[in-house]
């Protein structure tokens, strides 16, 4: 793969998309290499957690285009077919993504980046939905994303605007977890990785089912599928694990192994 590299850490795959003269800006192919990326990923038992982050000085500058610039309108809509299968892999995994934000991320960039579980970005990052400059609209699930993490009135702004939002700013807003200095972004990313990877997959797994599916859901059939995501949950070694070093008073030792087969 050249547009995307994969180090294969204990623990955790870490994806680094790899355009750095374009600032990591997205093309078909490197939607594939993603995809391929995460497909590695799903079918690696001994990956607990995925670490996303870009090469150079920027995350993503979102679509490349120079790709589109002489393409019949017609076509340009299907690059979100490319697209799109992305950011419903990365929700789908049943296991944590945190994204390293290491520079700017502007229009698909930046929502591929909101799709993650966790998000850091350096503080001299920035994010831009920078699709109303060229007439596009926030694509990549923000008009999805958006709303939700920082409310209507902002995602609105945001999106019509097409202004930067600083690190910083983000995360008082809500739209990402935490802004770190420039110089601690990958050990802090890589910290955070590693300490998922160490945790009850499975249990953050269904974490992850259950968040996403309160989304759209109302609290009767939340509750219940609170239930049944809790009894699987409560079916794995690691909840046998944590209850035993609970109660004697010791870290747990997690495998994230699943729920033996009925
Ligand atoms: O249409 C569809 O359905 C397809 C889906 C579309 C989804 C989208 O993502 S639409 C939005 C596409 N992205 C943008 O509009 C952002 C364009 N880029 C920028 O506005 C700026 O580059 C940034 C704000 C991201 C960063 O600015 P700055 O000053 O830090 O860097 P720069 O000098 O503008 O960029 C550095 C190089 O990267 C430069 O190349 P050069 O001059 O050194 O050869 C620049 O042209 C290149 N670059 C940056 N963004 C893109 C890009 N090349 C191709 N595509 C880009 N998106």
């Amino acid at each position: 793969m050249e547009t995307v590299l994969v180090t294969q850490h204990e623990g955790y795959h870490e994806i680094t998309l790899n355009r750095p003269a374009r600032l990591n800006a997205l093309t078909v192919r490197m939607a594939a290499e993603f995809s391929e990326a995460l497909d590695a990923v799903a079918a690696d038992d001994s990956c607990r957690a995925v670490l996303l982050t870009g090469a150079g000085r920027g995350f993503c500058a979102g679509q490349d285009l120079t790709a589109i610039v002489n393409k019949p309108a017609a076509e340009i809509g299907h690059l979100l077919d490319h697209y799109n299968p992305l950011i419903r892999k990365l929700r789908a995994l049943p296991i944590p993504v945190v994204c390293a934000v290491n520079g700017v991320a502007a229009g698909a960039g930046a929502n591929l980046a909101l799709a993650c579980d966790i998000v850091l970005a350096a503080q001299s990052a920035t994010f831009v939905q920078a699709f109303a400059r060229i007439g596009l609209i926030p694509d990549c699930g923000g008009t999805w994303f958006l709303p939700r993490l920082v409310g209507s009135a902002r995602a609105r702004a945001l999106s019509m605007l097409a202004d930067p939002v600083t690190a910083d700013h983000a995360a008082e807003w809500g739209m990402i977890w935490r802004a770190v200095a420039d110089e601690n972004l990958m050990a802090e990313a890589r910290a955070l990785a590693v300490r998922l990877a160490m945790q009850a997959t499975v249990g953050l797994g269904l974490i992850k089912r259950a968040l996403e599916a309160a989304e759209t859901a109302d609290l009767d059939s939340q509750l219940d599928l609170e239930r049944d995501l809790q009894a699987e949950a409560a079916m794995t070694p690691d909840h046998a694990e944590g209850l035993r070093a609970f109660l004697e008073k010791r870290l747990a030792r997690f495998t994230g192994g699943k729920p033996p087969e009925n």
